[in-house]
């Protein structure tokens, strides 16, 4: 009796369930129609940002245009969170067509929002992100389509760097072209309304398109995948291949924009967008009338000019109020390569005293890690209060540097656990992914590999590009050509054209 109850009662329930089911479905396919009714998706021949010709294109910015259609997607976008029983405590909507969306869920479900801004904002408060942050929460990301996963990646990474969790992301469409599996490596799981295979299903069904549109967009997708397990991307050969699961690469912008950006290098990226440069010039002259014409002739074409004081065989403190002017007309900074390497105490007078008073004139200097954190703790009691800043030296570009491995991860330790006065390394590559922290390279040179005394040379483009460090320094490359301001913009060309190409390929 029992028994036939319960069989009873699951019959039932399962009636219930394909029902509601039947439902949902019948909800999402006048969804899909209605898409198709406005054009948010077209079939024909386009030519996509990158330069590919696709069968099928998505431009859901058009239903800003429909509010019951919004309504209706954000409902969907919600549903879709709720189902897979999400928790967040935020949502932020990928710029610009999920952001209204965005809006709508929050409004209605009185959820905090948080806004990414897409441009750089160099007035006011200068945030990224607007909204509360309160590091540690989780944010929802929201999206309308899903390629490559990039963009959403990009918004994850700006909304990382502010200290807050991304792990799930809702989108209206996936586009089934490696997004998925991207997102996934990073530890975000994708989770779509509609996926492209249902998309033509149902459309093929209304016939609204033929088979024969409904193969080419499937074989289009198939042979379109933008995710390439690691390995693969070697073989393809092609030096702007996206790397797999590779991040979106912020902007100088964008990175003179995060909170946890020091003051100082976020005034470099600020200066080095604006002036479209990543040149440090190393001023290696031994007279200072000489490293002034340098400074001014070269001016221009740096974000930073880099000094060693103490080969100059005619200091003077008359010196350094003509080098302060030109960094001020030219818009550069100065890097003292001091290299400090004592203890606390010691340091903190060759810092700040002497015959040099370095701490008076330059922006930034450089330490080694070898002491321990007090070199750096000595060195922040004159720096902070004057604003200035440090990178420690991570790696050398000298052959046989015992700079290497463990010593080099320890060095980004000690820079996370210093990040007010630390503000970036001296590296051969880009060391830690943290956005804040800035890069800086030595030993580049487009002639030569070396110099016979340990110098060990890479190009501009190895160093900005394949190694993804941030400034390039040059010294004799620039200094031993017989005409020093046109070696300093081809230098100052490679550098920023290997900068734009990895930009590029990091949104492919
Ligand atoms: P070059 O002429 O481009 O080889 O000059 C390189 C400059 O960078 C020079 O002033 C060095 O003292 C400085 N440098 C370096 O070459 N390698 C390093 O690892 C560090 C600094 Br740290």
């Amino acid at each position: 009796m029992f028994a036939k109850t319960r069989a009873h009662w699951t019959r039932l329930l399962s009636v219930d369930i394909s029902k509601n089911l039947k439902m949902e479905n019948d909800c999402l396919e006048r969804l899909i129609l209605k898409l198709h009714d406005v054009q948010a998706v077209k079939f024909g021949t386009f030519t996509l940002k990158s330069g590919i010709t696709s069968p099928i294109y998505f431009d859901l910015r058009v239903i800003v245009s429909y509010p019951s259609l919004m309504n209706q997607v954000s409902m969907y976008l919600y549903q879709r969170a709720k189902d897979e029983d999400l928790k967040y405590n935020s949502l932020c909507g990928v710029p610009y067509t999920a952001l209204p969306l965005a809006t709508i869920i929050c409004s209605k479900h009185e959820l905090p929002m948080l806004i990414r801004r897409k441009e750089a904002k160099d007035y006011g408060t200068k945030k990224i992100i607007e909204g509360t942050i309160h590091p540690g929460d989780t944010c929802l990301i929201i999206e309308d389509v899903v390629t490559s996963g990039s963009s959403v990646m990009e918004t994850a990474l700006v909304l990382q760097a502010e200290g807050l969790k991304v792990t799930d992301t809702i989108v209206l469409m996936d586009r089934e072209q490696g997004g998925r599996a991207m997102l996934a490596k990073k530890g975000i799981a994708l989770h779509s309304v509609i996926s492209v295979s249902k998309l033509l299903d149902v459309l093929l069904q209304a016939d609204r398109i033929d088979y024969p549109t409904a193969q080419s967009v499937r074989r289009f997708i198939q042979e379109n995948n933008t995710y390439k397990p690691s390995g693969e991307e070697e073989k393809n050969g092609s030096p702007m291949a996206k790397k797999p699961g590779k991040l979106a690469e912020l902007t100088y912008g964008d990175r003179a924009q995060l909170q946890t950006t020091h003051p100082l290098a976020a005034q470099l990226f600020r200066l080095m967008e604006e002036k479209k440069t990543n040149l440090c010039v190393s001023a290696d002259v031994t007279g200072c009338e000489d490293l002034l014409q340098l400074a001014d002739s070269l001016g221009p074409q740096m974000c930073v000019l880099k000094t060693h004081v103490d080969i100059l065989r005619d200091f003077s403190p008359a010196f350094i109020q003509p080098l302060k002017d030109l960094a001020h007309k030219h818009n550069f900074l100065i890097f003292e390569d001091r290299k400090f390497a004592d203890i606390g105490n010691t340091v903190k007078h060759q810092y700040e005293g002497g015959l040099y008073q370095i701490a008076s004139w330059s922006h930034m200097v450089n330490a080694h890690a070898v002491p321990g954190p007090g070199v750096v703790e000595g060195l922040s009691v004159v720096g902070l209060p004057l604003d200035r800043g440090c990178l420690l030296i991570a790696q050398m570009s000298s052959q046989g540097s015992l700079a290497t491995g463990d010593y080099t991860q320890a060095v980004v330790k000690m820079a996370e656990e210093h990040s007010d006065f630390v503000f970036g390394f001296i590296s051969g590559s880009k060391i830690t992914s943290k956005p804040e922290f800035l890069h800086m390279t030595p030993g580049v040179q487009m002639q030569s590999e070396g110099d016979g005394l340990g110098q060990q040379y890479s190009s501009p483009d190895d160093v900005i590009y394949k190694k993804e460090s941030d400034v390039i320094i040059v010294g004799r490359g620039i200094l031993g050509a017989s005409d020093r301001v046109k070696a300093a913009t081809e230098y100052r060309e490679a550098g920023w054209n290997a900068y734009v190409k990895r930009l590029t390929a990091s949104r492919q």
